[in-house]
């Protein structure tokens, strides 16, 4: 057993007579409760999903384990030289809650090396694919084709008992994020970067140099690797994402069809597809400036009018946060440090002076504020990675750390399958006192 396997099945033990007892002594004490807003709008807020890897404050931002990005950024070992840490690191992190020292990150780097040989069947789904296919459909294919090499499904079949399952869940997790950085890769250059071929990886590489290298990007794209991948990595458990891959592992389906399913809800423009949406939308602006930069009125003429058309403002707004994503300030911060003169930054910059207020002004978003998505392709961009269908690819990757480090403690924790209770109009129309058809209150 690896020492962060070893590690992780003492925090496992230790945890579940802390979730036996809620469950026995406490399973009927009321937490919170439903309004007809939430049963209609996408249970926003509903207290219904427990994680201890991730917490979303509205005010704070994401905390891993309970520490602040910025505090994650500062406390995880970092290789030689390098500004941002390594992504090994953050898994250890998410999946025990404590700081690995460099012994336990320079472990864990070797036994990724050793988990990332791909069969060649991925290689033939990818390639089967027609070259105008949507990178996120083919990343979610070529997971989904992974599934026959699953253990769980293998352990499952054989009878394995359930105190087992997290131990078979972690030996597909590993080995399935072991590889995502290759997939991606490989679906980067077989679509848009052909004569950079196909590049195996380099074992003396942490996860992040290695996803450089096999795009073909110098430094300092090997930080903004790790950069990108940590800080997509987790945002509690109610997100479009990371709920679907909660859900469908709820039934005990393994994690290459968990990850598959939240890669397809990660490409919806809500939520991970507002990166390549905020490129769009930017060069749109730029295209109509034709080479001059804007000024502030004209930058208030463009949001008006995207606003105006029934269009949201891609980047901004949040489902829980109320305030700037810390997500945000970190590229923010890493632009400021490495490409401030870069023309997008700028806009990006010049719009998060303006954007805000019209949305208050409108009066429709509760959170103003710019979300992860608003800088996160901006930076891919001027390193080259001009293809903006691709960006939500790297978020795929960076958020299958969080979503596959879940399922780990979901199997280890015994949590049920999920089976919320749905009512008709009709049963609502009742419970509030509304006469449907005429539309009056009954009471
Ligand atoms: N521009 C214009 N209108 C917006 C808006 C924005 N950026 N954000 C919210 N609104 C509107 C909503 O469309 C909604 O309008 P209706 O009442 O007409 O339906 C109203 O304000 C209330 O919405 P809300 O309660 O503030 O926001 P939701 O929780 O419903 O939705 C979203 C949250 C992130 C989906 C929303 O803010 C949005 O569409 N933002 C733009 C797309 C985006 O950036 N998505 C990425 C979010 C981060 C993420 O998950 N990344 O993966």
């Amino acid at each position: 057993m690896s020492k962060l396997k070893e590690k992780l099945y003492n925090k496992i033990q230790n945890h579940r007579p802390r979730t036996t007892k809620l469950l026995k002594e406490h399973g009927d004490k009321v937490i919170d409760q439903v309004t007809v807003a939430q049963a209609l709008g996408g249970m926003r807020g509903i207290k219904s999903l427990v994680t201890d890897i991730s917490y979303l404050d509205p005010m704070e931002g994401i905390r891993y384990r309970g520490f602040t990005l910025p505090e994650v950024l500062e406390k995880l070992p970092k290789p030689e030289g390098a500004e941002m840490p390594y992504v090994e690191g953050l898994y250890h992190l998410l999946l025990t809650g404590d700081i690995p020292t460099q012994d336990e990150v320079e472990e864990l780097i070797i036994d990724f090396n050793n988990r990332r040989g791909i069969p060649k069947y991925v290689w033939d789904v990818i390639d089967s694919f027609p070259s105008d296919s949507h990178p996120m459909a083919i990343l979610s294919a070529a997971v989904m084709s992974l599934q026959r090499e699953s253990v769980f499904n293998v352990k499952y079949k054989k009878g394995m008992s359930k105190m087992d399952y997290w131990d078979a869940t972690y030996e597909d997790s590993t080995n399935l994020l072991a590889k995502m950085p290759l997939i991606g890769a490989y679906i980067y250059n077989k679509l848009y970067n052909p004569e950079n071929g196909h590049r195996y990886p380099d074992s003396t590489l942490d996860l992040g140099a290695n996803f450089a290298y096999m795009m073909g990007k110098d430094k300092p794209y090997d930080d903004v690797s790790r950069m990108y991948f940590i800080i997509h990595a987790d945002h509690e458990s109610g997100n479009v994402s990371a709920h679907t891959g909660h859900l469908v592992a709820s039934s005990l389906s393994d994690v290459y069809y968990a990850t598959s399913a939240m890669i397809n809800g990660l490409a919806g423009p809500l939520h991970g597809l507002a990166n390549q949406e905020v490129l769009r939308w930017l060069q749109g602006l730029k295209e109509r400036m034709g080479g001059k930069f804007p000024t502030e009125e004209e930058l208030k003429k463009y949001v008006w009018g995207t606003l105006k058309r029934g269009q949201v403002i891609p980047g901004y707004g949040h489902a829980v946060l109320r305030k700037t994503d810390p997500r945000y300030s970190v590229q923010r911060d890493f632009c400021l440090t490495h490409m401030k003169d870069d023309e997008l930054f700028k806009y990006v910059d010049a719009l998060y002076k303006v954007v805000p207020d019209i949305l208050v002004e409108q009066g429709k978003a509760k959170n103003p504020w710019p979300n992860v998505d608003a800088q996160s392709g901006v930076v891919q961009w001027h390193y080259g990675v001009k293809e903006f269908d691709f960006y939500t690819v790297l978020f795929s990757i960076g958020r299958s750390f969080g979503v596959l480090s879940n399922i780990i403690w979901d199997r280890a924790l015994g949590y049920s399958l999920e089976r919320p209770k749905s009512v008709t109009t009709d049963m609502l129309e009742k419970m509030v006192g509304v006469d449907k058809e005429n539309l009056i209150e009954t009471h």
